[in-house]
């Protein structure tokens, strides 16, 4: 049993908008005043974490105090060797994107919105990001006759190829990362799931600079399954980035600590993150993109941070337990998992030959998959009694 203390190489990190929510809610002013950048960094340091995210607005809301606030921003990150590992743009708070921002019908909008954008990409780059986040969170609309959506993804198109030429041309080191959400704050959201943002982004000039940095509660609003989905963006290629958090289930979106809500996806989500199967397994950092309640007082509020890495980490543990588990190797095998990666036609097979075996469903019918035995094992390992 380990003591599930994070350090710098577990490569944990959180937005600064995260331990910095006010607690806000649409019945609901702020409850906790605003959160230093600096404090954050810190803070976040001392528990372990090995990197911060931002958008612009969470660390230099006000231009006239920008270059006080960046100069002591970086020291704090020099002091506790903190990095700075994804940064993204507000482009959904100020009132100026109540229709969006890169898919606003008001061209002045779109026009100010990938302004701002550039200016943000260009800091995160001088940072050393490597990922930038789109999450559009406004880009959509409440009613059909608003949005004309083949045009609308024209112009989501047209500011992603225009953003990865700039960043080509720079020379930045950095890929973008398209983070899907199906509703909320707009009634509906363009590229609502990981399916619609994965064939987005095959559209575009550059697919190769553009991916995905997927949200657990944002599947799970859906009624998606969250660990599928980044198995297939997996599958892709398309993983770039995670934002992990709890939901319960097709609600508003909840932003829970990770753990909270459905923990079995939790088990699932940290399975396919350390790659069990055929793929790889993700390397990117552990991001958390969650909300503290607004039950919650500042001691609160960092021991929710606390509580992200750790139920990580205990997750992490009973996952390699499960995986290294005898009897469920054997479960495995009975329930052929490991004949799905076997290619359903032989080296050097033909069609005719497949088709001119002597195929019998009814006896195949009565195989048992033993599924159940295998997912009892998981979870007696997720409740602690293996
Ligand atoms: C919300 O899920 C969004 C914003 O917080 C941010 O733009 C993005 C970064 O991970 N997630
Ligand atoms: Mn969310
Ligand atoms: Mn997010």
């Amino acid at each position: 049993m380990t003591d599930y203390t994070p350090t710098k190489d577990d490569k944990f990190s959180f937005g600064l908008w995260t331990v910095g929510w006010q607690g806000v809610d649409v019945f609901g002013g702020a409850v906790r005043d605003r959160v230093d950048p600096v404090e954050t960094v810190h803070r976040l340091a001392e528990l372990g974490a090995a990197a911060v995210t931002f958008h612009d607005d969470d660390l230099l809301p006000d231009d006239a105090t920008r270059d006080k606030e960046l100069t002591r921003f970086t020291e704090a990150l020099a002091e506790t060797g903190m990095g700075v590992e994804m940064a993204t743009t507000n482009l959904f708070s100020h009132a100026v994107f109540k229709d969006g921002g890169l898919t606003a019908n008001d061209r002045d909008v779109r026009r100010y919105a990938l302004a701002k954008v550039l200016r943000n990409v260009d800091l995160a780059a001088e940072l050393g990001a490597k990922t930038y986040v789109l999450w559009g969170g406004r880009e959509g609309a409440e009613s059909g006759g608003s949005k004309d959506v083949h045009a609308a993804l024209d112009r989501y198109k047209e500011s992603m190829d225009l953003l990865c030429g700039y960043v080509r041309d720079k020379g930045y080191d950095m890929r973008f990362a398209l983070e899907p959400k199906p509703n909320e704050p707009r009634g509906d959201i363009l590229l609502p799931t990981i399916g619609h943002a994965i064939a987005f982004i095959n559209d575009l000039e550059e697919p190769d600079r553009v991916g995905l940095n997927p949200e657990v509660g944002h599947e799970e609003m859906a009624g998606l399954n969250y660990a599928q989905g980044i198995a297939q963006a997996m599958w892709h290629g398309k993983l770039f980035h995670i934002d992990l958090n709890g939901q319960h289930g097709p609600r508003f979106d909840q932003d829970l600590r990770f753990g909270a809500g459905n923990l079995r996806g939790a088990f699932w989500t940290v399975d396919v993150l350390e790659g069990p199967g055929a793929g790889p397994g993700y390397d990117g950092y552990v991001h958390f993109d969650y909300k503290p309640p607004r039950s919650e007082d500042m001691d609160g509020v960092w021991e929710t941070a606390r509580a992200c890495m750790r139920n990580y980490l205990i997750l992490r543990e009973k996952v390699r337990a499960f995986r290294a588990d005898a009897e469920v190797t054997e479960a495995l095998a009975a329930a052929r998992v490991d004949q799905l990666a076997v290619p359903t036609l032989g080296e050097g097979e033909t069609l005719d030959a497949l088709r001119a075996e002597a195929h019998d469903p009814e006896a195949m019918a009565k195989r048992g998959m033993h599924f159940e035995r295998l997912d009892q094992l998981a979870m007696e390992h997720l409740l602690g009694v293996r």
